[in-house]
């Protein structure tokens, strides 16, 4: 049993100029597809290891001590990835009348709130990691992030997240995490991003 890198379905220069052709390569094809191989290295020789990342990266504990870590660091980085690449295009808003436009406003109090919220979180995070918006296991939206390549999985379920380790902006913005930051929320695909939402809230409510 192997897992796969996930194939984009746009090239890697859709994103210019918010996120630069060169980057998206190296971060794809390299970095991404690197944590793959190490999670599949690290899986080799176990049996019943269930298909799904999602119940893997939740049950750790039910694997071999010391495979915990490999799995958790390149596991966690083939699901970020995979949530990270999944939801970006250009020119995509969200539509007002959506109910996680409606949410976040309940939640936030305006869409600019929540966007200065998430920046901060992402400013915020010391050295490599990752900013989330998830849903709660309560159904509420809330802005969180996480060290290295650790997931929220245990905090909810990830709706929206973004990158900041250097791989992700340093060719283009250097040390400019806010100017990175800034121009993510250029190339967030909200369609989709709305569509996890009604997802999460359907299984956070059965
Ligand atoms: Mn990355």
């Amino acid at each position: 049993m192997t897992f796969e890198l996930m194939q984009l379905n746009y090239p890697y220069d859709a994103l210019e100029p918010d996120i630069d052709a060169k980057t998206m390569e190296i971060h794809h094809s390299k970095h991404h597809q690197g944590y793959v191989n190490k999670l599949n290295k690290a899986l080799e020789g176990l049996n019943e290891v269930p298909l799904d990342l999602e119940s893997l990266l939740k049950h750790l504990d039910e694997l071999p001590e010391e495979k915990r870590t490999a799995v958790r660091n390149n596991g966690g980085g083939v699901y970020n990835h995979n949530l990270f690449f999944g939801a970006l295009k250009q020119n995509v808003i969200l539509d007002e009348t959506s109910t996680l436009a409606k949410a976040i406003n309940d939640t936030f109090g305006s869409f600019d709130s929540f966007k200065e919220t998430f920046s901060d979180a992402a400013k915020g995070r010391f050295g490599s990691g990752w900013a989330w918006l998830i849903l709660t296991d309560k159904g509420n939206l809330k802005i969180t992030s996480t060290p290295n390549q650790d997931t929220p999985l245990q905090m909810g379920t990830p709706i929206l997240g973004i990158d900041v380790w250097e791989h992700a902006y340093y060719l283009n913005y250097q040390n400019r995490r806010p100017e990175y930051i800034e121009h993510f929320f250029n190339v967030i695909d909200w369609d989709i991003i709305q569509q996890r939402y009604e997802n999460a809230l359907k299984s956070s409510t059965q």
